[in-house]
Order: structure tokens, then sequence, then C-alpha cells
């Protein structure tokens, strides 16, 4: 077991037990041009984190953990976009409109990749998903369950709409979850700190927070 410092108490987890899930890191979200920018968000906010989620990913390949990679993405059909999510934005401007990385949010164009700097490599899942949360129409739940996986560790944006949407279910399923402060973000910094509140209240009612160097030290002292 490795245990470290964290929010509202000591998190432990078994390493070989857990998986990385890094959270949407697309163009889509922190590039100009793409589904944040069209929504009217400052993308730049959220590109501060990069280094962070770098070093993390770092982390989990050295000591040979899963790692998960997802994407909210919708089929070129849209056959899997509720209109209610649709109609949220501007016309010209939503869910399948042509933007500059291509149609916007759409699976498989430019601007749905993840960021260079962090692109999944060989062995690692990536994970589309059509809604907020990781769970819901991924099929990802058994694919965990076979793997053995009980610990997640998360990163990725934004802090109060998909990463705290995916801590949601995974709490609800019964993993144990820790969300890395320093690599997750959100066009409003309010939002980021409420969520990092809510999610350790209450003795840790859908999770625990820490720092990344905190969680660096405890699995360095591990391997040495
Ligand atoms: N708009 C916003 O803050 N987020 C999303 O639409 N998706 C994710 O959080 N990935």
């Amino acid at each position: 077991m490795i245990r470290l410092p964290a929010r509202p108490a000591t998190f432990s987890f078994e390493p070989t037990r857990t998986a990385l899930v890094v959270i949407d890191m697309q163009r889509d979200f922190l590039e100009p041009g793409g589904f944040g920018a069209a929504l009217g968000n400052d993308v730049t906010l959220l590109q501060t984190i990069v280094p962070a989620v770098a070093s993390l990913l770092a982390l989990a390949r050295e000591q040979g953990m899963l790692v998960i990679h997802t994407r909210e993405s919708h089929l070129a059909d849209l056959s899997d976009c509720p209109a209610a999510k649709r109609e949220g934005g501007a016309v010209g401007l939503r869910i399948g409109d042509a933007g500059p990385m291509g149609r916007i949010l759409v699976r498989g164009e430019p601007g749905n990749q993840i960021i260079p700097p962090l692109a999944p490599i060989a062995g690692e899942w990536v994970i589309d998903k059509p809604g907020k949360g990781m769970f819901y129409a991924t099929g990802l739940g058994d694919r965990l369950a076979a793997q053995g996986i009980d610990y997640l560790i998360f990163a990725g944006v934004t802090t109060e709409v998909c990463v705290q949407t995916s801590m949601r279910e995974a709490n609800d399923r019964g993993y144990r979850c820790l969300l890395i402060e320093e690599a997750t973000e959100s066009y409003f910094p309010a939002f980021k700190q409420a969520t990092l509140e809510m999610i350790v209240a209450q003795g840790g009612i859908v999770g625990h927070t820490a720092n990344l160097a905190a969680l660096s030290a405890a699995m360095n002292e591990e391997q040495a």
C-alpha cells in the first residue's frame, strides 16, 4: 500500500489495482476554435495545468500504472448527442458545426484529439464518452472490473464538469478516488476551488484530493 497526505485524510492505494484517469485534455477544450471557446470561455486558463498533467503521466508510466485517457466526443451523425446538449451553444458554434479544428466535439476531428504533449502511448486506454461522466455509455465499468481496478487517481478538465461528474460516478460504483489538485482546472477558478471543497467535505463525501508533490514523494519512496 502507498500512503500519502491528502484531504480530508490520508489516502492509501495499491498501485497494481490503481488507474490514472486523465479527463478530456483535448484540443476542443484547451485551444482556440474548439468547444470550450465556442461556449465563450477563456481557454488559456486550462493550459496552465499541462506541465502538471505531463508530470503525473510520467510518474504513472514509470511505475507501470494503468493509464486511461477520456475524450468527450460524439459520433459524426450526432445520434449520441441529445438535442438538449446540442442546443447549449450559439448557432454555427454548436456540437457538430464546422470550426477551425474540424467539426466541434465530433469523434476523429482534429479538435477532438488529446493535445500532443499529453498524447496516449501504446497500451493506454482511450475512452470516448458522449456525456460528462466517464461511465455513461462507455463500457468502462466492465473493463475496469476485468482489470481488477479499485482505486482511481484523477486529473484533467474541467474540474466541476467532466472531472467531478466522472468522480461522482466512480464514487457511486465503489472506487476509491483521489483528485490531484494542480492537475485539474476550470474556466472558472472559483468553481475549481468550490469543487475541491465539496469533494473533501463531509469526511470525503466524493473522495480525496492531494498535491502532486505528495503523490510523487509517496510513489518514489515506495519504489526506493
Ligand atoms: N464546459 C465545460 O466546462 N466542460 C465541458 O463541457 N466538458 C468537460 O468538462 N470535459
